[in-house]
């Protein structure tokens, strides 16, 4: 999987590859048919495949991966870098730099003259014009016709939903088209600020057209992680939609080949074969298997904080959150944290996540956002083991307490019990220790029934329950996840 860097991180060795690579596809003709289809899906005007509507970004982003793939035939380690404006922002940002993108147009009629773009060093003429145009060199004119998108704007953008709204082009409502407010709110003043060629139908003549498109692609799969229950639209066959523009329509100039792209195709950039460098969340909390419950929140609306732990042994654990935020865990691995194992929004208590799942051993990662996109609060989150479930003890109904001890820090016992006669049950725990119970069931040591604290006597536990024939697991820890001490458990009808 290709790995799409920040251009200011990159090495003066990656900079030179990329040059070298746009430089060879243009010396054997295949920059210059990019170019063409730029300029041809401008020129279709009102039908416009590319700009103006809900296939912008697909449009782009098949674009895009295709000139990635030309430039990876030639050197496969290369890929398209992304210029983030919000931080580099001024004509003295390294970008510009000769060894790179080379500077402002400051020659005669804009002229870029510094740089492997310029026009006098003989390998950067332009020959896909648009009509009219005769400038056969790469111009440009930094912040005179607009300026660059701040983080603000950025984040502004991200949370629109949904997608895009009708009538599906640049009338769309920028509150509520988040394509057509990223279309024209943040990637037009790219191409305004950098101006000159980038200004053009024809502007893939400035290489920085991919740099800026990329980081727009990128925006595009930030909004995506962010809104997971929102979809591209509209479908295909929408009144008013231009072709090329509905979910299952094939996008031009590419709808005549065998299995032409549709929006639906490129909706999964992974899937594509690449990913972006700022993708995992900076900071990934090691969670430790049956530690105390780590506490964090969900601080800003549409965060995601991410966790790992590792499975030392193949057993089955459970990843779940506690708290009163209905948060929505995600599951990934074994060591690969964009592998989906598995998701969950609401099986552990009240509106809690909760996961079990068999595990190999290797390195896990769960990902927790809130619910709603525009919410926040805090949860605590555990991973637990079956290690620590030593065998699994039967409780008579309406025999014998049994007696247990949690004699370590986060201890779980785990009992079963079966119903034969449905009718209510009492599960109940006696002695001086603050238990807290967990009823499982029936016949799954994982679906959640109800779990209780203090209802019994003293800080005693106590379930009264409803249950149907089945088997059903108990499980008893202490209240803290330090606390240890004897205790009892029955079940009573
Ligand atoms: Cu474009």
């Amino acid at each position: 999987m290709g790995t799409r860097k920040n251009q200011s991180t990159l090495t003066a060795a990656e900079k030179a590859a990329f040059v070298a690579a746009v430089k060879a596809l243009k010396a054997n003709g295949t920059y210059d048919v990019f170019v063409d289809q730029h300029r041809t899906a401008f020129l279709a005007g009102v039908n416009d495949p590319a700009h103006g509507g809900p296939a912008f970004l697909p449009w782009h982003r098949e674009y895009l991966r295709r000139f990635e793939l030309a430039l990876q035939e030639i050197d496969p380690d290369v890929s398209i870098p992304y210029w983030d404006w919000t931080v580099d922002r001024t004509a003295g940002a390294s970008i510009w730099n000769a060894d790179f993108m080379g500077g402002n147009g400051t020659g005669p009629g804009g002229r870029v003259m510094t740089g492997p773009f310029a026009f006098s060093t003989g390998e950067w003429t332009l020959t896909v014009l648009d009509p009219g145009d005769t400038d056969t060199f790469l111009t440009r004119a930094f912040g005179v016709m607009g300026s660059l998108p701040t983080q603000q704007g950025v984040n502004t953008a991200t949370n629109i939903v949904p997608y895009d709204s009708p009538p599906w082009n640049r009338n769309s409502s920028t509150s509520t088209s988040f394509r057509n407010h990223l279309e024209g709110i943040i990637h037009n003043p790219g191409h305004m600020w950098v101006g000159g060629s980038m200004m053009a139908m024809s502007s893939p003549n400035d290489p920085v057209f991919w740099l800026h498109h990329c980081n727009i692609d990128r925006l595009w799969s930030v909004w995506q992680r962010e809104n997971p229950g929102q979809n591209y639209l509209p479908p295909s066959g929408t009144p008013g939609v231009v072709d090329g523009h509905g979910l299952d329509d094939p996008m031009p100039p590419w709808n005549n080949e065998a299995s032409p792209p549709m929006p639906r195709d490129v909706l999964d950039h992974h899937a594509l074969g690449y990913t972006y460098d700022d993708e995992e969340p900076t900071q990934v909390v090691p969670l430790t298997v049956d530690a105390a419950p780590f506490t964090a929140s969900i601080g800003q609306a549409g965060e995601i904080d991410a966790y790992s732990f590792v499975a030392s042994t193949q057993e089955s654990y459970v990843i779940e959150t506690e708290g009163s935020t209905d948060v929505v865990a995600a599951l990934y691995g074994p060591n690969d944290a964009n592998a989906l194992i598995a998701e969950d929004d609401d099986s552990g208590v009240d509106q809690n996540s909760r996961i079990a799942r068999n595990l190999v051993p290797g390195t896990y990662y769960v990902r927790i956002r809130h619910y709603s996109s525009s919410s926040t609060g805090s949860y605590r989150i555990s991973v637990r083991g079956s290690g620590l479930q030593p065998g699994i003890q039967t409780i008579q109904v309406n025999g014998p307490a049994v007696q247990g001890t949690l004699s370590a820090a986060n201890e779980r016992d785990l009992y079963t019990f079966t119903v034969v006669t449905p009718g209510s049950h009492t599960i109940e725990t006696a002695g001086s220790t603050d238990c807290f119970l967990t009823l499982f069931g029936p016949n799954s040591q994982t679906t959640v029934i109800t779990q209780d604290d203090d209802s019994g006597p003293g800080t005693n536990s106590r379930i009264v329950q409803n249950l149907g024939a089945g088997v059903y697991y108990v499980q008893v820890r202490h209240y803290s996840p330090t606390g240890t001490g004897a205790y009892s458990v029955s079940v009573r009808t």
